[in-house]
């Protein structure tokens, strides 16, 4: 069965870290967020890997090239992001019988796409604590009749997971009208889909959609929790790495660190002398940790420097960030409400209380910058040395 991956979209709210990278392929853990999926499709005995590219598609061409882990892979293009049966249309060229589709921005629990791959055509559900804020399965028994949108008073808590099974006749019926939001859905195919076969549901054990930035620092805490400890890098005796803790070969680890797994310390990266790295952290490739930084439940991207005597904590750092000596995140309000942030204008609640800030690619902090909660620093930013940051810009 072929596997189509949804990864043409931008994620615009995902911005300033999506400024030069799609966010289907944002880090998480030790590779992209959307080869998390891949494997899942992978693990689960998929025949071929096609995936839906659109905005910066080099880097999801570049990543997974023509094979991946034994399977081939397709690439079809879609300009516009118009919805998502305007997605698997675009790849209907690459179809030939049964499919399955994924999403390249949800994080799945690799065993239940497994079962999903085994009830055929099938789709995904998760027990959802407020399913109204999604679309809601019909179930007759055990097979699904419908699913409605954010319904006022749901029948059930099992909401669409949107990953599903189809049957190769649905290729024909993705053609749909466009939805009353404007556009082309892929539950108005599978409207057609629970018409005219018996579509089986399975119960998702772990699942999430990442959307927004604390999101992906979710996402992280989810598979760094998995790691299990490895150790190929250059690492001081008189470094102490504890808990399940993962240094890869070509990182080094300078006298005086501790680190606190769960952790990974991507290829290339230096650390230390005298860091302390804790919680859920992920260093990329070649970034640069130095003397008397704290590093605590933050991913920090490939070549980001934070030379000297900083703390970062709960925050996400793009790429070829360097933040100027003594630079300090704040991540907890002293009234201890959850951090806002603002996304697309809007000021939402992270729901957490401690986070920190999100910094864009290439952004600059000057010596002694402090940052409040929730702070963006937009791609390329600058602070002055000594600013108080409490504002996003
Ligand atoms: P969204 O999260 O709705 O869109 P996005 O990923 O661009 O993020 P944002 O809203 O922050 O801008 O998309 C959900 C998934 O569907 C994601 O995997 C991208 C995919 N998608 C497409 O591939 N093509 C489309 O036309 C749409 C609407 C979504």
């Amino acid at each position: 069965m072929q596997t189509i991956v949804l990864a043409a979209g931008e994620g615009t709210r995902m911005r300033p870290l999506t400024a030069h990278t799609p966010k289907p392929m944002l880090p998480v853990a030790d590779r992209p967020l959307c080869a998390h999926t891949a494997d899942a499709a992978v693990a689960a005995g998929t025949d071929e890997l096609v995936f839906v590219v659109g905005y910066e598609a080099d880097a999801v061409r570049e990543h997974f090239g023509e094979e991946y882990r034994g399977v081939p892979v397709a690439y079809a293009t879609q300009d516009e992001q118009l919805g998502t049966a305007h997605a698997v249309r675009a790849a209907r060229e690459h179809l030939d019988g049964e499919f399955a589709v994924l999403y390249g921005d949800d994080l799945y629990d690799p065993a239940s796409i497994e079962q999903l791959f085994a009830s055929r055509p099938g789709i995904a559900a998760y027990r959802a604590e407020n399913p109204s804020n999604y679309g809601v399965l019909d179930t007759d028994g055990d097979r699904v009749v419908g699913v409605t949108e954010k319904p006022d008073e749901p029948e059930t808590d099992l909401v669409s997971a949107g990953a599903c099974v189809l049957p190769g006749e649905a290729r024909e019926w993705l053609d749909v009208e466009k939805s009353a939001r404007g556009e082309y859905e892929l539950t108005d195919v599978l409207d057609r889909v629970f018409a005219e076969y018996e579509v089986s549901y399975t119960p998702l054990d772990r699942w999430m959609g990442v959307g927004r930035p604390w999101e992906l620092l979710t996402a992280n805490e989810w598979k760094l929790a998995d790691l299990e400890r490895r150790v190929e890098g250059d690492v001081s005796e008189r470094a102490e790495l504890r808990g399940p803790v993962v240094v890869e070969e070509g990182a080094a680890i300078e006298p005086g660190v501790v680190v606190e797994g769960p952790a990974m310390i991507r290829s290339g990266a230096h650390v230390g002398p005298n860091a302390y790295v804790r919680g859920a952290t992920l260093l990329g490739e070649r970034v640069r940790v130095g003397h008397s930084v704290e590093i605590k439940n933050s991913v920090v991207m490939a070549e980001t420097h934070v030379p000297h005597l900083s703390y970062v904590g709960d925050s996400l750092l793009g790429r070829e960030v360097n933040l100027g000596a003594g630079t300090t995140v704040a991540n907890l309000r002293h009234d201890d409400k959850p951090v806002k942030q603002t996304v697309k204008g809007e000021r939402v609640s992270t729901g957490r209380r401690k986070y920190g800030v999100v910094v864009g690619d290439g952004a600059k902090t000057g010596i002694h910058t402090a940052l409040h909660p929730g702070v963006v620093l937009s791609t390329g930013a600058r602070t002055m040395p000594n600013e108080t940051v409490d504002r996003d810009r």
